[in-house]
C-alpha cells in the first residue's frame, strides 16, 4: 500500500522539483518530546515533502505567472500549498492531512517538526548539537540542520501530508545517510549554520550535484517584503 501511494505521489510531485519520503507516525513520536507527537495511530502512514532545487523553475516560477496576485502573502508558501492541493485531489478515496512547515499550535509551537521528520523518513540527515561528542558552544542553543546527500544543504522541508486511514504496519525503516563524514566537519556544519547561514557556505558543507539557480539565490537573499516588487507583483500588505 505505502509503495502504491509513494509511486502515485511520486508522479504527481516530482516533475514540480518535490521529494516525499514515507514514514511511520511511531517513527516520528519515538524521537520528539510528547508536545510535539502527532496524534495518530502509530503504523499511521505519512511523508515528508522537500523541495529539491528545482522547485523553484518547475514549480514556483509556473505558478507565479498564473496565480491570482493580489491573494499572494509568502509566494512560495502559497505555492506550495498549491501542490499540497493537488494532492488531496488527486487522492479523493483517501483523508489527507497536510501540514506545513510554518504552521503553528494555538501556543506558538510548529504544528510539525519537519527535520525530525526528514530524519526518520531517510530523507535527510538531522545534526544536532546533542549527538556530538564535542561541545564548543557550552549552554549556547544551537540550532540543529538538516543535509541531504545530494542537494547537501541547497533544500526545503516543506512539511508533511499524512494519510489518517491508512496504517502500514510493514512499512521499513530507511537510514538517512551520514554525509557529514566527521565530528570537526559536523561542528563546522552547525557554525556555518547558526552564525553565518546568509553566505550560504553551510549548503556546500559536503560536495552537491545541484544548488539553486542565481536567479533562486537572488529571491531567497532578497527580504521578503521586497521579493514582490522582484518578481514584478504588487504587495496587498
Ligand atoms: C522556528 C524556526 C526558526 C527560528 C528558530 C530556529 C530554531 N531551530 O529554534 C528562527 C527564526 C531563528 C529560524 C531561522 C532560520 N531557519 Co528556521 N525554522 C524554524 C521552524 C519553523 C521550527 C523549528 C523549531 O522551532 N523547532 C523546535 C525545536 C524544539 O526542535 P528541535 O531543536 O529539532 O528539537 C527536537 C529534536 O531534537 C527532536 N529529537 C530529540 N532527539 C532526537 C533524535 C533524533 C535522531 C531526531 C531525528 C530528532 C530528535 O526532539 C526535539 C523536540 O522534542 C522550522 C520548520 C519546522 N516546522 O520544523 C524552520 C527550519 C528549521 N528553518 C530552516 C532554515 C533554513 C532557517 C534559516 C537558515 C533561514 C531560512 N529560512 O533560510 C535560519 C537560520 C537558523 C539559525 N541561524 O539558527 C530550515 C532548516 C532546513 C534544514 N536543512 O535543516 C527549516 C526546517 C525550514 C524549512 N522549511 O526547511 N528558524
Amino acid at each position: 500500500m505505502s509503495a502504491l501511494l509513494q509511486r502515485r505521489l511520486d508522479e504527481l510531485l516530482s516533475p514540480f522539483g518535490f521529494q516525499c519520503d514515507p514514514f511511520k507516525i511511531s517513527w516520528y513520536n519515538a524521537v520528539v518530546q510528547p508536545c510535539f507527537r502527532l496524534q495518530y495511530p502509530e503504523d499511521t502512514l505519512a511523508f515528508v515533502v522537500l523541495s529539491t532545487p528545482q522547485m523553484f523553475e518547475r514549480a514556483f516560477k509556473p505558478f507565479i505567472a498564473v496565480m491570482q496576485l493580489s491573494d499572494v502573502r509568502d509566494p512560495i508558501d502559497e505555492c506550495v500549498a498549491h501542490y499540497f492541493s493537488l494532492v488531496r485531489k488527486n487522492f479523493p478515496d483517501h483523508r489527507i492531512v497536510a501540514i506545513h512547515d510554518f504552521e503553528l499550535l494555538p501556543n506558538r509551537r510548529p504544528k510539525v517538526l519537519v527535520q525530525s521528520a526528514a530524519h526518520v523518513a531517510g530523507a535527510a540527515y538531522y545534526y544536532q548539537m546533542k549527538n556530538m561528542q564535542q561541545n564548543p558552544w557550552g549552554e549556547k542553543k544551537i540550532c540543529g540542520v538538516c543535509i541531504h546527500p545530494r542537494y547537501g544543504g541547497w533544500f526545503a522541508i516543506r512539511g508533511v501530508v499524512i494519510f489518517p486511514d491508512v496504517q502500514d504496519p510493514s512499512l521499513e525503516q530507511k537510514l538517512p545517510m551520514d554525509c557529514v563524514s566527521t565530528d570537526e566537519k559536523k561542528i563546522e556544519l552547525l557554525k556555518r549554520f547558526n552564525f553565518h547561514w546568509q553566505d550560504w557556505t553551510y549548503r556546500d558543507i559536503i560536495d552537491v550535484e545541484e544548488r539553486y539557480s542565481e536567479e533562486q539565490k537572488q529571491y531567497f537573499a532578497t527580504p521578503p517584503a521586497e521579493r514582490f516588487k522582484l518578481l514584478g507583483l504588487k504587495s496587498d500588505c
